[in-house]
Formats: structure tokens, C-alpha cells, sequence
């Protein structure tokens, strides 16, 4: 008998087949990746690091890892590049045992005005628990202000922070932050109170590479990245330490992969890292600019046509490939909306506004964004047609169901 795990995986093919995935971190990887990851390469165990192994038979996994470290430091232009992190969140713990110890602070940005937890939310993460943490926020008026909301952080009030509390990393960063990131200002403030400067790409590593974001690599000492957002790539992330943070500490490459290995990690997963090689070659290719242009233009334009149905949208709108509808004048709460959307096809997440009143698990808010339905190749028209879905799901309380199809036969999975 068949193995019902594969049915069920059939049935999750068909649903990212048949609906909008319309989380911003999620994304379609390439075949060329899915058949990297799914190779022999996952039955091989290689403690250490290329040239110094625990374990023998590496002479080809050593190729791989040195091949994706290598395209690593060619397309972020970095001097050190760590492939091994299994994801994000134990890719910024080794940034942190890397380079602070227990009890030193952290300074990030808050979880419900954009950052991640990793980033010091305090009590129930480990970077909140073992180090000191301090949030700043962002300053957003509840006033839609159309596509001009960039000005977001008071750079006086966190200066202020940070020469109040010293922290040793400021986590610059984020996972629901529609607008450009200020690498600039908060590099200045680091340097004034001698912290690190972590620059946290995740969401937006796709949008650096394909050069529509500036790129922290002038700026920060250390950045870290998932693979599987806007990168297109598999589940992963990656650790780069650049100039600046080398001259600042010329050991911070090292504590930082001893930090991954042997502080944090076991065995590399070999499959993952040999499915980032292939995406960081596929990154390094002119359709990827082109890709990444198409997000940001997506994203406005959805932007766009939901404030014009009535929507508020934190910030009023986007700079990147991601927007958060701010539903508090709405009469339905995040949970509510989200699972409403999911009815219809409409895959998002429920996520909590800046100064929001209900706990996380229900919050005031929607966040949506444009990698994955990009890479299915749908541009501005139809962005155009799911902001109208919105405006039917969630105010006139129609079923879109039948056009959600629809689009999605149109624009298949590649
Ligand atoms: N879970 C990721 C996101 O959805 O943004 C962050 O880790």
C-alpha cells in the first residue's frame, strides 16, 4: 500500500496549485532546486567546514559547500559567507553567541511594528530570555498617506535608546515592514554607541539582489538571510560578515562559524546548501532583476487599489513586496479576515498592527504580498483584479471563489 503521506502531499500540491499565495515569506522554488534537495545529498554528514571535516567521504560535498559559498560572497559582494544555518532564527542565535555574551543587550525592532522575533521580543524567545533585549518601534499615524509613509522611525528617540541601554547588536530587520530600510541612519547610530549593526534581509534579500532595495553591505558588520523568501531558493539562510564588520573585529568571521559550528549546529544539511548554490546562481541572472522589479511594481499597484476600495494600509502603502491592511476600522479583526480570505482562495496570514489591541493570535491585521504570485508571472492587471477580491471578500461579503481559480489556471505553478 502507498504511503498516505503521499497523498496528503498531492493534496498540498493541488492547494498551492488552486489558490493565492499571498504570504510575503512564502514563495515557488525552482525544480532544478526540489531536485537538489530532494538528492542523496541529505544521507551525508559533514561536521565542520570545507577542507576540515569530522568525517570522512566530503571530497564532493566540500565542492558543493565551497561552491555556494563562493556565489554567496560573489552576488552580496562580502568577503565571508556562512551557508550552514539550517534557518533564520538559528542563523541570528549564532550572530548572538557569535559575538555577545549571555546577558549583554540586544536592541530590535518591535514584533508588531515589523520585526521578528529573533530580534529580542521579550519573555518567550531565547533572544529575549538570555540577553537583555530593547525594542524600538516605528512612528506610523493611523492616517492613510497614500505611497509616501518612508519616514518612518524617529532616529532622535532611538539614538536615544541606544545611548541609554549600550547595546552590544542593533537588529535592523524585518518581516512585516512595508518600506526601505535606512541602513545609513542606523549604522551612524551604531557606530556612535559601538554596537554591531545585524542587518536581518530576510523578506527582502530578492528585492537587494535584483537591485530595486539598497543593499546593508556598505553599512552593516553582519547580515543574515533566509533563502526560501524573495530569494526564490529552499529552506536555508545564510550568515555574511562584510568589510566594515572585519575591520571592526578582524576574529568576527570566526566566532561566527563557531558560533553555527560547533555552538549551535550538528551536521550541515548538504541537500539544502546544494539547492542555495543553485539559487544563488539563478539570483545572479538578469530575469531575477527583472523578477524582482516585477514584486515591487506588483505590490504598489496592490497597494494602490486597495486603499483606493476603502482599505488603510500601515504606512498607507509599500515600498517592497509586502503590505499590512490595518483592519480596526474595519468591524473584522485579523484572525476573522484571514480565515475569511482562505474561504476563497486567498491565502494570507493574520499579523498585528503597530499599538495593536488584540493578543497575537487574533490581531488587528492582514499581511499580503507579491514574491509568489510573481514568480506564477501575474503583473499589474492582475493585481488590479485580487484587489477588487479583497474589496468583494472582506466588505461586500462575496464569493470569489470562481475568479480565484480562474487566475490561478491561468498563471500556473512553473
Ligand atoms: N515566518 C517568517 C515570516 O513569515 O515572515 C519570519 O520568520
Amino acid at each position: 500500500m502507498t504511503d498516505p503521506i503521499f497523498d496528503l502531499i498531492s493534496q498540498e500540491e493541488k492547494r498551492q496549485k488552486e489558490t493565492l499565495m499571498m504570504i510575503p515569506s512564502e514563495n515557488y522554488t525552482y525544480p532544478e532546486v526540489r531536485k537538489a534537495v530532494g538528492s542523496v545529498l541529505m544521507h551525508k554528514y559533514a561536521e565542520g567546514y570545507p577542507g576540515k571535516r569530522y568525517y570522512q567521504g566530503n571530497r564532493i560535498i566540500d565542492q558543493i559547500e565551497n561552491l555556494a559559498i563562493e556565489r554567496a560572497k560573489k552576488l552580496f559582494n562580502v568577503p565571508h559567507a556562512n551557508v550552514q544555518p539550517y534557518s533564520g532564527s538559528p542563523a541570528n542565535a549564532a550572530v548572538y553567541f557569535g559575538l555577545l555574551e549571555p546577558g549583554e543587550t540586544i536592541m530590535g525592532l518591535a514584533l508588531a511594528h515589523g520585526g521578528h522575533l529573533t530580534h529580542g521580543h521579550p519573555k518567550v524567545t531565547f533572544a529575549g530570555k538570555y540577553f537583555r533585549s530593547v525594542q524600538y518601534e516605528i512612528e506610523v499615524p493611523r492616517v492613510p498617506r497614500g505611497d509616501g509613509g518612508t519616514n518612518c522611525f524617529d532616529f532622535e528617540k532611538i539614538r536615544e535608546m541606544a545611548l541609554e541601554n549600550k547595546p552590544k547588536i542593533i537588529v535592523v530587520g524585518t518581516t512585516s515592514f512595508p518600506r526601505t530600510l535606512p541602513w545609513k541612519e542606523f549604522s551612524q547610530i551604531a557606530e556612535e554607541v559601538g554596537a554591531y549593526l545585524l542587518a536581518d534581509i530576510s523578506h527582502i534579500v530578492g528585492l537587494v539582489v535584483g537591485g530595486v532595495h539598497p543593499s546593508p553591505v556598505p553599512y552593516a558588520d553582519v547580515i543574515m538571510s533566509t533563502t526560501q523568501k524573495s530569494l526564490r531558493g529552499p529552506r536555508g539562510a545564510l550568515l555574511m560578515v562584510t568589510d566594515k564588520g572585519l575591520k571592526k573585529d578582524s576574529e568576527m568571521a570566526k566566532k561566527i562559524d563557531k558560533a553555527v559550528f560547533p555552538g549551535l549546529q550538528g551536521g550541515p544539511h548538504m541537500h539544502s546548501i546544494a539547492g542555495i548554490a543553485i539559487t544563488l546562481e539563478k539570483a545572479s541572472q538578469p530575469e531575477f532583476k527583472e523578477y524582482a522589479g516585477q514584486v515591487v511594481k506588483n505590490a504598489k499597484v496592490l497597494s494602490r487599489t486597495l486603499v483606493e476600495n476603502g482599505f488603510e494600509l500601515v504606512t498607507g502603502g509599500t515600498d517592497n513586496h509586502l503590505m499590512v491592511i490595518d483592519l480596526r476600522n474595519s468591524g473584522v479583526n485579523g484572525k476573522e479576515a484571514a480565515e475569511k480570505l482562505e474561504e476563497e482562495g486567498i491565502v494570507t496570514n493574520k499579523n498585528a498592527v503597530p499599538n495593536d489591541l488584540n493578543p497575537p493570535s487574533v490581531t488587528s491585521g492582514v499581511r499580503i504580498g507579491t514574491p509568489a504570485l510573481t514568480t506564477r508571472g501575474m503583473k499589474e492587471e492582475e493585481m488590479k483584479e485580487i484587489g477588487e477580491m479583497f474589496k468583494e471578500v472582506l466588505i461586500e461579503k462575496k464569493s470569489v471563489i470562481n475568479k480565484v481559480k480562474e487566475l490561478c489556471q491561468r498563471f500556473p505553478v512553473p
